[in-house]
């Protein structure tokens, strides 16, 4: 990967270790950004390691996830996110200000720096030039607390733009396009590199549209170049003097490249239930709809809300469906209204929510038994709308705006000349539901409520793990089935013991009383176990339920980190091993901690079959420590207590 932009970035921030593919290495983190139903989590932690303030360039905190304040919860871990930024140096987006990747384009990413970021959609900062990548909130907590970031270094994918894209084509289509080619779990261990003359024809919020997908195709990270097209965003964004030029060296090596015309696209859709199950949507055009929602960090900046207000300008949406729309930002809600395209939308019966995720994560817009739902958003897993039966096309705000129009899903190319929407010269640039932290954040006192309790204890890795196969479940699982949110468990993110009750409730609801019944024991998962989110509860809750080891065909990057921050051992099986295992099942598992630490092969007994089988675990050697020590808090608890000494 000589001279890629990606190596580029790395090699700039590297600590440790070498830059080869698949050689583990230690980053410097520049930027954090967190949310908050992973943040309140991210920052019980990292207030549990003592320090005064956080250590990076820049901390952000968004509130943009669970902003219903149905209750108490919500409102208190708001205010614990509040109190505990300006304490500790971390500036605050409040409520209403946005979805942290569309604001974090907006306002602070910079091109050549490195974001972590507690959301899997953290990359979307790599359409202005950045290396983001999405990690567990304790990953961020470190990061903020100065620790750099381990990673295995990707193998970088050129994927070459050729030509432009046609009209009524848009940014989301490209990246469905690559996840029809690639697969959900096509770029598991991979970067994606865009380069070609078709990168100067797309503008960054449409980058960004590309970068924050790559999430979905399992990729660590994918990044624009920053170029002209760049400068000139952030120009308009009021930030020229942060604007950098990151490019490609002439010589640079890919590992793997592929081309795209973008001119030969046309508008796509992913139907149920992975967003990889993508076909042009002129195969289905004429399916009843009932739902549309337009909005989610994938597209709703300021052009693909124009578009959608053009499309809508004067017409009314078809009487079965009900369109939701919620922008962005505050600064793209603030300029539809002055431009009067929020106007257009209301007039043509759209329902206009908050510029918060929304129905994106499920809070609220659930929709009715059995029934069609279409969103520009970018994920369709089971039940992540709230109702399992519904089934989720994802495809771009043309799309769903044309298709509300006429109830069914329509080409928007049915409707003629396409709406010419440039991006202002200007964006509107009003920062004041930020709060910078002030100077010194002695003084002001962290505020918690009931329902925020104690991070839960880790214990030392034991050295024989034995228990029963709990659940067996197949390839793809995603976080969503394993730990669900929506509007009723997302307030829970703050309490362990509660939110623990719902671990695998859209597969198997028995599951929490089970595991509790033999005391603990494994999982058995198939391919890219895990895929999906960043959120750690889906290892934190099954630990506190005693869950101890994960077997797995393979892991999807960001829980299988997850995994080991929280002291669950991910051990990589083959698939006729995982044939031969069944649910109920007794593993035992000997000499753990020697072979965690050597290389991570682990010999396997089926104490119910009668055979032996080995798995392995290969780790960083800093992965190794936090698993014997029982988890990522306590490994830097004692790297602290070393220091100090
Ligand atoms: C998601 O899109 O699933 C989320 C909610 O943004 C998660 C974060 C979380 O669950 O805390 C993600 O993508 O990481
Ligand atoms: Fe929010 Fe949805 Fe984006 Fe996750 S994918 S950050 S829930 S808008």
């Amino acid at each position: 990967m000589k001279g890629t932009i990606i190596k580029q970035i790395l090699a700039d921030h590297l600590v440790a270790g070498q830059l080869e593919p698949g050689q583990d290495v230690a980053i410097v983190i520049d930027q954090t950004l967190t949310q908050d139903v992973a943040g309140t989590m991210a920052y019980l932690q990292f207030e549990e390691l003592g320090l005064e303030r956080v250590h990076t360039e820049l901390a952000v905190s968004y509130v943009d996830h669970n902003t219903l304040q149905t209750g108490f919860e919500n409102a208190d871990d708001h205010r614990f996110l509040q109190t505990v930024a300006t304490k500790r140096g971390v500036y605050f987006s409040r409520p209403g200000n946005g979805i942290c990747h569309q604001v974090h384009l907006e306002r602070f990413g910079m091109p050549g720096k490195t974001l972590l970021g507690s959301d899997s959609h953290t990359p979307t900062a790599g359409g202005l030039g950045m290396v983001g990548i999405g990690a567990g909130g304790l990953d961020v907590a470190l990061a903020m607390a100065g620790m750099p970031f381990c990673l295995r270094t990707p193998h970088v994918l050129g994927v070459t733009l050729i030509g432009e894209l046609p009209d009524w084509v848009a940014a989301h289509d490209v990246i469905l396009w690559l996840l029809q080619q690639l697969s959900v779990s096509g770029a598991v261990g991979k970067a994606l590199e865009y380069r070609g003359p078709g990168v100067t024809t797309l503008n960054v919020p449409q980058r960004a549209t590309i970068t924050n997908m790559g999430a979905e195709l399992g990729a660590t990270t994918s990044v624009f170049p920053s170029d002209e097209v760049t400068h000139e965003f952030l120009r308009a964004q009021g930030r020229e003097e942060e604007w950098a030029a990151v490019a490609a060296d002439e010589d640079a090596e890919y590992e793997e490249e592929m081309t795209l015309e973008l001119s030969v696209l046309e508008p796509m859709i992913a139907q149920p239930h992975s967003p990889d199950n993508v076909v042009p949507v002129a195969e289905l055009t004429g399916m009843p709809i009932d739902q549309v929602c337009v909005g989610s960090c994938t597209n709703s900046s300021c052009q693909e809300m124009m578009t959608v207000a053009e499309i809508l300008r004067g017409q009314q949406i078809a009487e079965n469906v009900s369109l939701t729309i919620s922008p962005g930002s505050r600064q793209v809600l603030e300029m539809l209204a002055r431009s009067g395209a929020l106007a257009d939308m209301i007039g043509a019966g759209a329902r206009i929510l908050e510029t918060a995720c929304g129905p994106c994560i499920g809070m609220g817009q659930s929709p009715s038994t059995d029934s069609v739902t279409l969103r520009s958003f970018n994920r369709n897993f089971p039940s992540r709308s709230g109702t399992k039966s519904a089934g989720i096309y994802l495809a771009s705000p043309a799309v769903c705006a044309a298709s509300a129009l006429t109830g069914e899903m329509t080409d928007p190319r049915e409707l003629g000349e396409p709406p010419s929407i440039q991006l202002p010269e200007q964006f509107l640039v009003d920062d004041s539901m930020i709060i910078s932290p002030p100077k010194d954040g002695e003084g002001v006192e962290v505020q918690y409520g009931p329902n925020i309790k104690p991070v839960p204890e880790q214990q030392a890795l034991a050295d024989v793990l034995k228990g029963e196969i709990l659940l067996k479940v197949g390839d793809n699982i995603s976080t969503d089935e394993i730990m669900p949110a929506g509007a009723k468990i997302l307030p829970l993110r703050s309490n362990i013991p509660a939110i623990s009750e719902h671990v695998f409730e859209p597969i198997d609801r028995d599951f929490p009383a089970r595991a509790r019944k033999c005391g603990g024991g494994m999982i058995l998962g198939g391919r890219n176990y895990g895929q999906g989110s960043s959120r750690e509860h889906a290892a934190l809750a099954p630990a506190h339920l005693g869950v101890r080891a994960v077997l797995a065909i393979s892991f999807a990057r960001i829980h299988r980190a997850n995994l080991i921050n929280f002291g669950i051992v991910p051990i990589e099986i083959t698939a006729e091993d995982y044939d031969r295992c069944q649910q109920g099942d007794e593993l035992r598992i000997e000499d753990v901690c020697a072979g965690v630490q050597s290389g991570g092969q682990l010999m396997i007994e089926n104490a119910t079959k009668g055979f032996s089988f080995t798995g392995s675990c290969p780790l960083a050697e800093r992965q190794a420590q936090v698993l014997v020590a029982g988890g990522a808090l306590n490994w830097a608890k004692q790297e602290f207590k070393g220091e100090e000494q």
